[in-house]
Protein backbone atom coordinates (compact mmCIF):
# COMPACT_ATOMS: atom_id res chain seq x y z
CA UNK A 1 0.00 0.00 0.00
CA UNK A 2 1.32 3.58 -1.12
CA UNK A 3 -1.19 5.79 0.05
CA UNK A 4 -4.92 5.52 1.65
CA UNK A 5 -6.58 7.42 -1.86
CA UNK A 6 -5.35 7.06 -5.50
CA UNK A 7 -3.16 9.53 -6.63
CA UNK A 8 -3.12 8.93 -10.75
CA UNK A 9 -5.76 7.25 -12.99
CA UNK A 10 -3.68 7.95 -16.44
CA UNK A 11 -0.51 7.15 -15.24
CA UNK A 12 0.19 3.62 -14.64
CA UNK A 13 1.25 3.07 -11.61
CA UNK A 14 1.79 -0.21 -9.91
CA UNK A 15 3.46 -1.19 -6.48
CA UNK A 16 6.30 -3.15 -6.85
CA UNK A 17 5.95 -3.75 -3.02
CA UNK A 18 3.53 -5.94 -1.05
CA UNK A 19 5.38 -8.99 -1.55
CA UNK A 20 8.67 -10.77 -1.28
CA UNK A 21 11.89 -10.04 -3.04
CA UNK A 22 14.79 -11.67 -3.37
CA UNK A 23 17.26 -10.65 -0.28
CA UNK A 24 21.04 -11.62 1.10
CA UNK A 25 23.76 -9.68 3.08
CA UNK A 26 26.55 -8.88 2.27
CA UNK A 27 28.55 -9.00 5.61
CA UNK A 28 32.01 -8.44 6.59
CA UNK A 29 34.61 -10.79 6.05
CA UNK A 30 34.37 -13.80 8.04
CA UNK A 31 31.06 -13.93 8.50
CA UNK A 32 28.15 -16.21 6.71
CA UNK A 33 25.76 -14.10 4.40
CA UNK A 34 22.55 -14.89 4.66
CA UNK A 35 20.64 -15.69 1.48
CA UNK A 36 16.56 -15.62 1.53
CA UNK A 37 13.05 -14.09 0.69
CA UNK A 38 12.29 -10.58 2.58
CA UNK A 39 9.13 -8.68 2.71
CA UNK A 40 9.46 -5.07 1.26
CA UNK A 41 8.13 -3.30 2.61
CA UNK A 42 9.91 -4.27 6.39
CA UNK A 43 12.71 -4.17 8.64
CA UNK A 44 15.46 -7.19 8.55
CA UNK A 45 15.23 -7.17 12.32
CA UNK A 46 11.62 -8.86 11.74
CA UNK A 47 13.46 -12.20 10.36
CA UNK A 48 15.20 -14.32 13.48
CA UNK A 49 18.54 -14.62 10.80
CA UNK A 50 19.23 -11.04 10.75
CA UNK A 51 17.74 -9.88 13.82
CA UNK A 52 20.71 -7.80 15.44
CA UNK A 53 22.46 -7.27 11.86
CA UNK A 54 23.87 -3.91 11.01
CA UNK A 55 25.31 -3.77 7.67
CA UNK A 56 24.60 -3.72 4.06
CA UNK A 57 22.16 -6.13 1.96
CA UNK A 58 20.77 -6.54 -1.25
CA UNK A 59 17.00 -6.23 -2.86
CA UNK A 60 16.02 -7.80 -6.04
CA UNK A 61 13.07 -8.18 -8.10
CA UNK A 62 11.83 -7.95 -11.53
CA UNK A 63 9.18 -6.67 -13.06
CA UNK A 64 8.21 -5.75 -17.11
CA UNK A 65 8.15 -2.31 -18.41
CA UNK A 66 8.68 -0.48 -21.08
CA UNK A 67 9.50 3.35 -22.44
CA UNK A 68 10.24 6.31 -19.47
CA UNK A 69 10.03 5.07 -15.94
CA UNK A 70 10.07 6.30 -12.22
CA UNK A 71 10.98 4.43 -9.64
CA UNK A 72 9.30 5.79 -6.25
CA UNK A 73 11.11 4.83 -2.71
CA UNK A 74 9.04 6.01 0.17
CA UNK A 75 11.85 5.00 2.27
CA UNK A 76 14.90 2.61 2.70
CA UNK A 77 16.59 2.51 6.07
CA UNK A 78 19.49 4.34 5.64
CA UNK A 79 21.21 4.46 2.11
CA UNK A 80 20.08 3.22 -0.76
CA UNK A 81 22.16 2.85 -3.86
CA UNK A 82 19.55 1.45 -6.58
CA UNK A 83 20.74 -0.55 -9.77
CA UNK A 84 18.32 -1.08 -13.10
CA UNK A 85 19.70 -3.75 -15.17
CA UNK A 86 22.89 -3.65 -13.58
CA UNK A 87 23.33 0.27 -13.62
CA UNK A 88 23.38 2.40 -10.93
CA UNK A 89 20.19 4.95 -11.03
CA UNK A 90 19.94 6.55 -8.15
CA UNK A 91 21.50 6.62 -4.22
CA UNK A 92 19.77 8.18 -1.12
CA UNK A 93 20.63 8.70 2.62
CA UNK A 94 17.69 9.07 5.07
CA UNK A 95 15.76 6.63 6.59
CA UNK A 96 12.59 8.62 6.64
CA UNK A 97 12.43 10.61 3.12
CA UNK A 98 11.13 9.44 -0.18
CA UNK A 99 13.27 9.80 -3.39
CA UNK A 100 12.97 8.83 -6.91
CA UNK A 101 14.94 7.64 -10.12
CA UNK A 102 13.57 8.64 -13.64
CA UNK A 103 14.60 6.33 -16.43
CA UNK A 104 14.52 6.99 -20.24
CA UNK A 105 14.04 4.60 -23.07
CA UNK A 106 13.97 1.29 -21.38
CA UNK A 107 13.71 -1.48 -23.73
CA UNK A 108 10.47 -3.46 -23.48
CA UNK A 109 10.36 -6.58 -21.66
CA UNK A 110 11.77 -7.64 -18.25
CA UNK A 111 14.22 -5.53 -16.03
CA UNK A 112 15.86 -6.29 -12.91
CA UNK A 113 15.87 -3.74 -10.16
CA UNK A 114 18.44 -4.16 -7.06
CA UNK A 115 18.59 -1.72 -3.86
CA UNK A 116 21.33 -1.84 -2.19
CA UNK A 117 20.72 -1.57 1.93
CA UNK A 118 23.38 -0.18 4.85
CA UNK A 119 22.26 1.08 7.87
CA UNK A 120 25.58 1.27 9.48
CA UNK A 121 27.17 3.74 11.28
CA UNK A 122 29.84 5.38 10.39
CA UNK A 123 31.77 9.60 9.46
CA UNK A 124 29.63 9.71 6.59
CA UNK A 125 26.25 9.50 8.24
CA UNK A 126 25.68 13.05 10.50
CA UNK A 127 21.90 11.69 11.33
CA UNK A 128 21.78 8.11 11.75
CA UNK A 129 24.18 7.62 15.00
CA UNK A 130 23.74 5.48 17.51
CA UNK A 131 20.85 6.88 19.12
CA UNK A 132 17.71 6.98 21.53
CA UNK A 133 15.64 5.30 18.89
CA UNK A 134 16.77 2.09 16.44
CA UNK A 135 18.15 2.71 12.96
CA UNK A 136 16.40 -0.50 11.39
CA UNK A 137 17.98 -1.80 7.80
CA UNK A 138 15.45 -2.59 5.25
CA UNK A 139 12.85 -0.89 2.26
CA UNK A 140 10.88 -0.18 5.19
CA UNK A 141 8.39 1.72 3.21
CA UNK A 142 6.45 1.25 -0.11
CA UNK A 143 7.73 1.01 -3.88
CA UNK A 144 6.07 2.33 -6.92
CA UNK A 145 6.81 1.37 -10.66
CA UNK A 146 5.34 4.63 -12.56
CA UNK A 147 5.64 4.14 -16.77
CA UNK A 148 5.25 7.63 -18.10
CA UNK A 149 5.01 9.18 -21.40
CA UNK A 150 7.35 11.99 -22.95
CA UNK A 151 6.10 14.74 -20.10
CA UNK A 152 4.57 14.44 -16.75
CA UNK A 153 3.65 16.42 -13.37
CA UNK A 154 6.63 16.28 -10.99
CA UNK A 155 5.06 17.36 -8.38
CA UNK A 156 1.71 19.51 -7.60
CA UNK A 157 1.33 21.57 -4.16
CA UNK A 158 -1.74 23.50 -3.07
CA UNK A 159 -1.96 26.36 -0.34
CA UNK A 160 -5.48 27.46 1.02
CA UNK A 161 -6.06 30.85 1.84
CA UNK A 162 -9.10 32.70 3.45
CA UNK A 163 -9.94 35.91 1.11
CA UNK A 164 -12.39 38.55 1.49
CA UNK A 165 -14.35 36.06 -0.97
CA UNK A 166 -13.96 32.85 0.08
CA UNK A 167 -11.70 30.49 0.49
CA UNK A 168 -9.44 30.12 -2.24
CA UNK A 169 -6.62 27.88 -3.09
CA UNK A 170 -3.20 28.49 -5.13
CA UNK A 171 -2.32 25.46 -6.90
CA UNK A 172 1.41 25.05 -8.10
CA UNK A 173 2.93 22.25 -10.46
CA UNK A 174 6.02 21.60 -11.80
CA UNK A 175 6.17 19.84 -15.37
CA UNK A 176 9.12 17.76 -16.63
CA UNK A 177 9.34 17.21 -20.14
CA UNK A 178 11.64 13.97 -20.65
CA UNK A 179 11.93 14.49 -24.66
CA UNK A 180 14.59 16.70 -26.71
CA UNK A 181 11.50 17.47 -28.55
CA UNK A 182 9.50 20.81 -27.11
CA UNK A 183 6.25 20.21 -25.05
CA UNK A 184 3.32 22.39 -25.76
CA UNK A 185 0.02 21.80 -24.18
CA UNK A 186 -1.45 22.53 -20.56
CA UNK A 187 -2.48 21.49 -17.30
CA UNK A 188 -5.89 21.28 -15.92
CA UNK A 189 -6.28 21.73 -12.24
CA UNK A 190 -9.14 20.43 -10.83
CA UNK A 191 -10.63 20.72 -6.92
CA UNK A 192 -13.34 18.33 -5.92
CA UNK A 193 -15.09 17.69 -2.43
CA UNK A 194 -16.62 14.50 -1.42
CA UNK A 195 -20.11 15.21 -2.94
CA UNK A 196 -19.12 15.72 -6.42
CA UNK A 197 -18.63 19.71 -6.10
CA UNK A 198 -15.76 20.77 -8.39
CA UNK A 199 -14.02 24.09 -9.91
CA UNK A 200 -11.68 23.83 -12.87
CA UNK A 201 -8.63 25.93 -13.54
CA UNK A 202 -5.80 25.74 -16.57
CA UNK A 203 -2.52 26.99 -17.05
CA UNK A 204 -0.45 26.85 -20.42
CA UNK A 205 3.16 24.82 -20.27
CA UNK A 206 5.76 25.32 -22.48
CA UNK A 207 8.76 23.10 -22.42
CA UNK A 208 11.42 23.75 -25.09
CA UNK A 209 13.17 20.41 -25.16
CA UNK A 210 14.19 18.26 -21.95
CA UNK A 211 13.29 21.05 -18.80
CA UNK A 212 11.40 21.69 -16.09
CA UNK A 213 8.66 24.63 -15.44
CA UNK A 214 5.92 25.88 -13.25
CA UNK A 215 1.93 25.97 -13.53
CA UNK A 216 0.36 27.93 -10.94
CA UNK A 217 -3.81 29.01 -10.60
CA UNK A 218 -5.45 30.89 -8.12
CA UNK A 219 -8.99 28.52 -7.62
CA UNK A 220 -11.61 30.30 -6.01
CA UNK A 221 -14.09 27.53 -3.72
CA UNK A 222 -16.32 29.88 -1.91
CA UNK A 223 -18.25 27.19 -0.19
CA UNK A 224 -15.34 24.91 0.96
CA UNK A 225 -15.78 23.54 4.17
CA UNK A 226 -12.92 24.41 6.43
CA UNK A 227 -10.53 21.44 7.53
CA UNK A 228 -10.38 21.12 11.54
CA UNK A 229 -9.21 18.77 14.13
CA UNK A 230 -13.16 18.19 14.82
CA UNK A 231 -14.37 18.43 11.18
CA UNK A 232 -11.46 17.26 8.71
CA UNK A 233 -12.76 17.67 5.60
CA UNK A 234 -10.64 16.89 2.45
CA UNK A 235 -10.88 17.90 -0.70
CA UNK A 236 -8.73 16.21 -3.91
CA UNK A 237 -6.67 18.64 -5.99
CA UNK A 238 -5.64 17.38 -9.68
CA UNK A 239 -3.62 18.30 -11.95
CA UNK A 240 -3.98 17.15 -15.53
CA UNK A 241 -1.83 17.51 -17.83
CA UNK A 242 -2.56 17.57 -21.93
CA UNK A 243 -0.57 18.29 -25.14
CA UNK A 244 -1.78 20.50 -27.66
CA UNK A 245 -3.76 17.79 -29.44
CA UNK A 246 -6.09 18.15 -26.00
CA UNK A 247 -4.84 14.49 -25.36
CA UNK A 248 -4.49 13.60 -21.55
CA UNK A 249 -0.83 12.64 -21.13
CA UNK A 250 -0.28 12.19 -17.70
CA UNK A 251 -1.94 12.96 -14.23
CA UNK A 252 -1.28 13.63 -10.24
CA UNK A 253 -3.80 13.38 -7.69
CA UNK A 254 -3.39 14.56 -3.96
CA UNK A 255 -5.66 15.38 -0.96
CA UNK A 256 -5.69 18.88 0.86
CA UNK A 257 -7.76 20.81 3.51
CA UNK A 258 -9.17 24.59 3.65
CA UNK A 259 -7.56 25.94 6.40
CA UNK A 260 -5.39 27.98 7.55
CA UNK A 261 -2.31 27.88 10.27
CA UNK A 262 -0.73 31.79 12.14
CA UNK A 263 0.28 32.60 14.97
CA UNK A 264 -0.71 36.29 17.25
CA UNK A 265 1.13 37.33 20.21
CA UNK A 266 1.43 33.97 21.93
CA UNK A 267 -1.48 31.64 20.13
CA UNK A 268 -1.30 29.23 17.39
CA UNK A 269 -4.59 30.12 15.96
CA UNK A 270 -6.62 27.21 13.29
CA UNK A 271 -9.00 28.85 11.27
CA UNK A 272 -8.86 31.94 13.56
CA UNK A 273 -8.99 30.28 16.81
CA UNK A 274 -6.62 29.15 19.20
CA UNK A 275 -5.11 25.69 19.05
CA UNK A 276 -4.50 23.92 22.51
CA UNK A 277 -1.98 20.88 21.76
CA UNK A 278 -2.53 17.60 23.65
CA UNK A 279 -0.49 15.39 22.01
CA UNK A 280 2.02 12.82 22.16
CA UNK A 281 5.62 12.22 20.45
CA UNK A 282 5.61 9.33 18.71
CA UNK A 283 8.38 6.90 17.37
CA UNK A 284 7.71 4.95 14.26
CA UNK A 285 8.35 1.68 16.24
CA UNK A 286 7.11 -1.91 16.75
CA UNK A 287 8.53 -5.21 18.56
CA UNK A 288 7.04 -7.36 15.41
CA UNK A 289 7.39 -4.65 12.66
CA UNK A 290 10.21 -2.30 13.74
CA UNK A 291 9.95 1.17 12.03
CA UNK A 292 7.56 -0.49 9.32
CA UNK A 293 4.19 -0.29 10.50
CA UNK A 294 1.45 -1.93 8.81
CA UNK A 295 -1.63 0.41 8.41
CA UNK A 296 -3.51 -1.89 10.71
CA UNK A 297 -0.75 -1.00 13.39
CA UNK A 298 -0.69 2.91 12.35
CA UNK A 299 -4.59 2.92 12.86
CA UNK A 300 -4.07 1.64 16.19
CA UNK A 301 -1.89 3.67 17.37
CA UNK A 302 -4.05 6.37 16.12
CA UNK A 303 -7.09 5.13 18.33
CA UNK A 304 -4.96 4.64 21.53
CA UNK A 305 -3.73 8.63 21.38
CA UNK A 306 -7.16 9.38 20.62
CA UNK A 307 -9.20 7.57 23.35
CA UNK A 308 -6.50 9.59 25.75
CA UNK A 309 -7.91 12.48 24.50
CA UNK A 310 -5.05 13.55 22.24
CA UNK A 311 -5.47 16.08 19.38
CA UNK A 312 -1.69 16.06 18.23
CA UNK A 313 1.18 13.89 17.32
CA UNK A 314 4.69 15.04 17.12
CA UNK A 315 6.75 12.86 14.59
CA UNK A 316 9.48 12.72 16.85
CA UNK A 317 12.46 12.95 15.14
CA UNK A 318 11.77 12.51 11.37
CA UNK A 319 9.40 12.71 8.65
CA UNK A 320 6.73 9.93 9.21
CA UNK A 321 5.23 7.62 6.83
CA UNK A 322 2.66 9.05 4.51
CA UNK A 323 0.15 6.59 5.13
CA UNK A 324 0.53 7.79 9.07
CA UNK A 325 0.24 11.38 7.65
CA UNK A 326 -2.89 10.32 5.33
CA UNK A 327 -4.58 8.64 8.29
CA UNK A 328 -3.99 12.00 10.71
CA UNK A 329 -5.29 14.24 7.85
CA UNK A 330 -8.50 11.60 7.65
CA UNK A 331 -9.16 12.15 11.58
CA UNK A 332 -8.41 15.89 12.47
CA UNK A 333 -5.16 14.85 14.15
CA UNK A 334 -2.45 17.68 13.88
CA UNK A 335 0.84 17.02 13.27
CA UNK A 336 4.07 18.90 14.72
CA UNK A 337 6.57 16.90 11.69
CA UNK A 338 10.23 17.48 11.83
CA UNK A 339 13.30 17.46 10.20
CA UNK A 340 15.54 13.88 11.17
CA UNK A 341 18.39 14.85 13.53
CA UNK A 342 17.62 14.17 17.92
CA UNK A 343 20.53 15.35 20.15
CA UNK A 344 23.21 15.78 18.01
CA UNK A 345 26.40 18.58 19.55
CA UNK A 346 27.86 21.16 18.32
CA UNK A 347 30.92 18.69 17.48
CA UNK A 348 28.41 16.46 15.95
CA UNK A 349 26.92 19.49 13.55
CA UNK A 350 30.69 20.19 12.03
CA UNK A 351 30.35 16.65 10.38
CA UNK A 352 31.09 17.54 7.21
CA UNK A 353 27.78 16.11 5.90
CA UNK A 354 25.43 17.57 8.28
CA UNK A 355 24.17 20.63 6.59
CA UNK A 356 23.61 18.81 3.75
CA UNK A 357 22.06 15.57 4.93
CA UNK A 358 19.49 18.05 7.05
CA UNK A 359 18.63 20.26 4.29
CA UNK A 360 17.77 17.06 1.80
CA UNK A 361 15.84 16.09 4.82
CA UNK A 362 14.05 19.49 4.83
CA UNK A 363 13.59 19.89 0.97
CA UNK A 364 12.15 16.01 0.64
CA UNK A 365 9.98 16.49 3.70
CA UNK A 366 8.45 19.60 2.59
CA UNK A 367 8.42 18.49 -1.10
CA UNK A 368 6.11 15.35 -0.40
CA UNK A 369 4.10 16.35 2.70
CA UNK A 370 2.98 19.77 1.78
CA UNK A 371 -0.44 19.37 1.33
CA UNK A 372 -1.37 17.51 4.58
CA UNK A 373 -3.25 19.89 6.05
CA UNK A 374 -3.20 17.97 9.42
CA UNK A 375 0.64 19.35 9.89
CA UNK A 376 0.28 22.77 10.78
CA UNK A 377 3.97 23.34 11.95
CA UNK A 378 7.50 22.24 11.19
CA UNK A 379 9.99 21.54 13.28
CA UNK A 380 13.77 21.08 13.27
CA UNK A 381 16.76 19.79 14.84
CA UNK A 382 15.18 18.41 18.03
CA UNK A 383 17.80 19.15 21.26
CA UNK A 384 20.52 20.10 19.19
CA UNK A 385 22.95 23.16 19.79
CA UNK A 386 21.01 25.88 19.88
CA UNK A 387 23.08 27.30 22.38
CA UNK A 388 26.27 27.98 20.79
CA UNK A 389 27.29 30.40 17.48
CA UNK A 390 28.13 28.06 15.30
CA UNK A 391 24.58 26.03 15.56
CA UNK A 392 22.86 29.02 15.57
CA UNK A 393 24.16 29.60 12.26
CA UNK A 394 22.80 25.87 11.40
CA UNK A 395 19.34 26.17 12.41
CA UNK A 396 19.37 29.91 10.75
CA UNK A 397 19.94 28.42 7.65
CA UNK A 398 17.71 25.22 8.31
CA UNK A 399 14.42 27.46 8.85
CA UNK A 400 14.92 30.05 6.16
CA UNK A 401 15.66 26.91 3.73
CA UNK A 402 11.99 26.01 5.50
CA UNK A 403 10.50 29.50 5.00
CA UNK A 404 11.65 29.64 0.95
CA UNK A 405 9.68 26.34 0.53
CA UNK A 406 6.64 27.10 2.60
CA UNK A 407 5.65 30.26 3.77
CA UNK A 408 2.36 28.95 5.28
CA UNK A 409 3.19 27.12 7.87
CA UNK A 410 4.87 28.37 11.82
CA UNK A 411 8.34 26.95 12.31
CA UNK A 412 9.70 25.67 15.33
CA UNK A 413 12.14 23.48 17.53
CA UNK A 414 12.12 21.54 20.13
CA UNK A 415 14.87 22.74 22.36
CA UNK A 416 17.09 21.38 25.64
CA UNK A 417 19.07 24.37 26.30
CA UNK A 418 17.76 25.09 29.70
CA UNK A 419 18.41 29.04 29.91
CA UNK A 420 20.62 29.49 27.23
CA UNK A 421 19.24 29.14 24.06
CA UNK A 422 20.29 31.55 20.94
CA UNK A 423 17.76 31.21 18.64
CA UNK A 424 14.08 31.92 20.01
CA UNK A 425 14.26 34.90 17.27
CA UNK A 426 14.63 32.69 14.51
CA UNK A 427 11.45 30.91 14.74
CA UNK A 428 7.02 31.45 14.91
CA UNK A 429 6.97 29.14 18.09
CA UNK A 430 9.28 28.71 21.41
CA UNK A 431 9.22 25.01 22.62
CA UNK A 432 11.19 23.12 25.24
CA UNK A 433 11.91 19.52 26.12
CA UNK A 434 11.74 19.32 30.12
CA UNK A 435 12.02 16.57 32.44
CA UNK A 436 11.03 17.40 35.86
CA UNK A 437 10.38 15.03 38.32
CA UNK A 438 12.72 12.86 35.96
CA UNK A 439 16.29 14.09 34.87
CA UNK A 440 15.77 16.21 38.22
CA UNK A 441 13.58 16.57 41.33
CA UNK A 442 12.66 20.71 41.01
CA UNK A 443 9.06 21.16 41.12
CA UNK A 444 7.32 21.36 37.78
CA UNK A 445 5.64 25.11 38.28
CA UNK A 446 8.92 26.34 39.62
CA UNK A 447 10.76 24.82 36.53
CA UNK A 448 8.00 26.02 33.94
CA UNK A 449 7.79 29.45 35.57
CA UNK A 450 11.98 30.06 35.73
CA UNK A 451 12.35 28.93 32.43
CA UNK A 452 9.12 31.04 31.04
CA UNK A 453 10.37 33.64 32.79
CA UNK A 454 13.69 33.63 31.44
CA UNK A 455 12.48 33.08 27.64
CA UNK A 456 10.03 36.68 28.07
CA UNK A 457 12.67 38.13 30.03
CA UNK A 458 15.79 37.32 27.92
CA UNK A 459 15.32 36.37 24.31
CA UNK A 460 13.61 37.47 21.10
CA UNK A 461 11.02 34.37 22.20
CA UNK A 462 9.88 37.01 24.08
CA UNK A 463 5.92 37.10 23.60
CA UNK A 464 5.84 34.29 21.03
CA UNK A 465 3.81 31.17 21.89
CA UNK A 466 5.38 29.09 23.86
CA UNK A 467 5.14 25.01 23.83
CA UNK A 468 6.23 22.17 25.63
CA UNK A 469 7.41 19.51 23.25
CA UNK A 470 8.26 16.68 25.69
CA UNK A 471 7.72 15.98 29.28
CA UNK A 472 7.33 12.75 30.86
CA UNK A 473 9.03 9.66 33.08
CA UNK A 474 9.79 6.13 33.05
CA UNK A 475 8.04 2.87 34.13
CA UNK A 476 9.21 -0.66 33.24
CA UNK A 477 5.67 -2.17 31.96
CA UNK A 478 3.80 -4.46 35.20
CA UNK A 479 6.65 -3.32 37.71
CA UNK A 480 4.30 -2.11 40.30
CA UNK A 481 5.34 -1.58 43.78
CA UNK A 482 4.36 0.53 47.00
CA UNK A 483 7.45 2.34 47.21
CA UNK A 484 6.61 4.01 43.74
CA UNK A 485 10.17 4.42 43.06
CA UNK A 486 11.34 5.73 39.40
CA UNK A 487 10.64 3.42 36.75
CA UNK A 488 7.23 1.70 38.29
CA UNK A 489 4.32 2.61 36.79
CA UNK A 490 3.15 4.25 40.44
CA UNK A 491 6.00 6.53 39.85
CA UNK A 492 5.50 7.23 36.05
CA UNK A 493 1.45 7.89 36.87
CA UNK A 494 2.27 10.14 39.55
CA UNK A 495 4.98 12.05 37.97
CA UNK A 496 2.83 12.66 34.83
CA UNK A 497 -0.59 14.02 36.67
CA UNK A 498 1.92 16.79 38.06
CA UNK A 499 3.47 17.30 35.08
CA UNK A 500 0.44 17.27 33.18
CA UNK A 501 -1.78 19.72 35.55
CA UNK A 502 1.51 22.41 35.78
CA UNK A 503 2.09 23.12 32.08
CA UNK A 504 -1.59 22.77 31.03
CA UNK A 505 -2.22 25.52 34.11
CA UNK A 506 0.74 27.55 32.95
CA UNK A 507 -1.16 31.12 31.21
CA UNK A 508 1.62 31.17 28.76
CA UNK A 509 1.66 27.37 27.15
CA UNK A 510 0.36 26.56 24.25
CA UNK A 511 0.35 22.90 25.38
CA UNK A 512 1.65 20.12 25.46
CA UNK A 513 3.32 16.73 24.04
CA UNK A 514 3.71 13.82 26.29
CA UNK A 515 7.22 12.17 25.73
CA UNK A 516 6.21 9.45 24.69
CA UNK A 517 3.49 6.77 23.35
CA UNK A 518 5.19 4.17 23.74
CA UNK A 519 7.90 2.37 24.78
CA UNK A 520 10.64 1.64 21.92
CA UNK A 521 14.15 -0.02 20.95
CA UNK A 522 17.33 1.95 21.40
CA UNK A 523 20.65 1.48 20.16
CA UNK A 524 23.25 -0.99 21.98
CA UNK A 525 25.17 1.39 23.35
CA UNK A 526 22.50 2.87 25.60
CA UNK A 527 22.11 0.07 27.41
CA UNK A 528 23.13 1.87 30.55
CA UNK A 529 20.53 4.34 30.94
CA UNK A 530 18.09 2.77 29.32
CA UNK A 531 16.51 -0.91 30.82
CA UNK A 532 16.13 -3.71 28.63
CA UNK A 533 17.52 -1.46 26.32
CA UNK A 534 14.37 0.32 25.52
CA UNK A 535 13.26 4.14 25.95
CA UNK A 536 10.70 3.54 29.06
CA UNK A 537 8.66 6.69 28.99
CA UNK A 538 5.60 5.11 27.14
CA UNK A 539 2.41 5.36 28.50
CA UNK A 540 1.88 1.93 26.57
CA UNK A 541 4.40 -0.25 26.41
CA UNK A 542 6.07 -1.73 23.04
CA UNK A 543 3.06 -4.06 22.39
CA UNK A 544 0.56 -1.10 23.60
CA UNK A 545 -0.53 -2.67 26.58
CA UNK A 546 -1.56 0.59 29.09
CA UNK A 547 0.23 1.37 31.88
CA UNK A 548 -1.06 2.76 34.84
CA UNK A 549 -0.47 6.30 33.52
CA UNK A 550 -2.68 5.76 30.33
CA UNK A 551 -5.59 6.37 32.83
CA UNK A 552 -4.36 9.83 33.90
CA UNK A 553 -3.68 11.11 31.00
CA UNK A 554 -6.92 10.46 29.60
CA UNK A 555 -8.71 12.16 32.55
CA UNK A 556 -6.55 15.39 31.94
CA UNK A 557 -6.82 15.19 28.46
CA UNK A 558 -10.39 14.79 28.47
CA UNK A 559 -10.68 17.10 31.21
CA UNK A 560 -9.24 20.12 28.88
C1 LIG B 1 15.10 13.86 24.89
C2 LIG B 1 14.90 13.46 23.45
C3 LIG B 1 14.12 12.19 23.28
C4 LIG B 1 14.39 11.20 24.40
C5 LIG B 1 14.11 11.82 25.74
C6 LIG B 1 14.43 10.90 26.92
O1 LIG B 1 14.53 14.98 25.33
O2 LIG B 1 14.40 14.47 22.65
O3 LIG B 1 14.45 11.63 22.05
O4 LIG B 1 15.70 10.78 24.31
O5 LIG B 1 14.91 12.95 25.90
O6 LIG B 1 13.81 9.86 27.03
O7 LIG B 1 15.31 11.25 27.71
Amino acid sequence: MLRLFQTHRIRRQTELSGCLWDFYTLPEEGKLPVEKKALVPGCWQNDPDTRTYRGRACYERSFRASGNIRLEFKGVSHTAEVYLDGEKVVSHYNAYTPFSAVVRGTPSGEHRLKVCVDNSFGPGSALHVENDYQTYGGITRGVALEELGEAFVDSLHVTPGRTEEGWCARVEAVVRNLSERPFSGKIRFAITGDTGEEVWAEAPVELAGSARAGADSRILFDQAKEWSSESPALYTVTALLENDRGEAVDDLIDRFGFREVRTEGKDILLNGKKLRIRGFCRHEEHPQFGCSLPLSAMQQDMLLMRDMGANSVRTSHYPNNEIFLDLCDETGMLVWEENHARGLSEEDMRNPNFERQCEDCIREMIGAHYNHPSIYIWGILNECASHTEYGRGCYERQLSLIRSLDRSRPRSFASCQFKTDLCFGLAEVVSYNIYPLWYHDTPVEEYLADLYDWVQRETEGVGKPFLITEVGAGAVYGYRTPEEVKWSEEYQQKAIEKQLRAILGHEGVSGVYIWQFCDGRVCDSWFQVRPRTMNNKGIVDEYRRPKLAYGTVKEIFREE
